[in-house]
This record gives structure tokens, C-alpha cells and sequence, in this order.
């Protein structure tokens, strides 16, 4: 995760990006308070939400199924509703298990 955060301030210090958040690709939209990554479907092992976060039904939405890093909570997460707010995908590459190729 804090390979993610430091492209994001590298982004931000480039001028590239004025983003008050990214969306992680981790939701609870099937069960909730179950947490799991988009990709994969399993459950997140690790989480870094802000301190109050996951609220579920923050600022007048009871549909917070999304998770975010939070630019102004100090890049901690926060779950929002997915369809109200449009937030950029911010994702890690997926390892590969092959051996890294010979050369010479
Ligand atoms: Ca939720
Ligand atoms: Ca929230």
C-alpha cells in the first residue's frame, strides 16, 4: 500500500493529479462489512482504514461499498457510495510466478 500512496504523491507533486481519492478496488457490495478485493474476490488481509471508517452511511448515503484512499485523511481508506462519487482506479500490478527470464 505505500507503494500506491507514493505514486499518488508523485502524481500530485508532477501536477498530474488534484484527486481527493482513488478507489482501491476493494468492496462489501455482496456482504456487508465483508471486505474483498475486485480482482481476486478474496478477503483483504490487510486494511488501513481511517479511524471511524468504514461508516457504511457517511454523508447521506446508506451505500458505502467502496473503498478509498483518502488524499486529506492522511491516505488512509474510506468507504464511499460507488455510484456517487467517480473516483480514478489506482492498482498494483498482479506478481507473476514464472522465473524471471535468463539472458546472456
Ligand atoms: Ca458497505
Ligand atoms: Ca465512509
Amino acid at each position: 500500500m505505500k507503494y500506491l500512496v507514493g505514486i499518488i504523491i508523485l502524481l500530485e507533486r508532477i501536477g498530474d493529479s488534484n484527486e481527493t481519492a482513488w478507489w482501491i478496488g476493494l468492496t462489501d457490495e455482496n456482504v456487508e462489512g465483508l471486505w474483498k478485493w475486485h480482482d481476486t474476490d478474496t478477503l483483504a488481509t490487510f486494511t488501513d482504514w481511517y479511524p471511524g471508517e468504514p461508516s457504511t452511511n457517511g454523508g447521506g448515503s446508506n451505500n458505502e461499498d467502496c473503498a478509498s484512499i483518502y488524499v486529506r485523511e492522511s491516505f488512509h481508506w474510506n468507504d464511499v457510495d460507488c455510484q456517487l462519487y467517480k473516483y480514478y482506479p489506482i492498482c498494483e500490478l498482479g506478481g507473476t510466478e514464472s522465473s524471471p527470464e535468463v539472458v546472456g
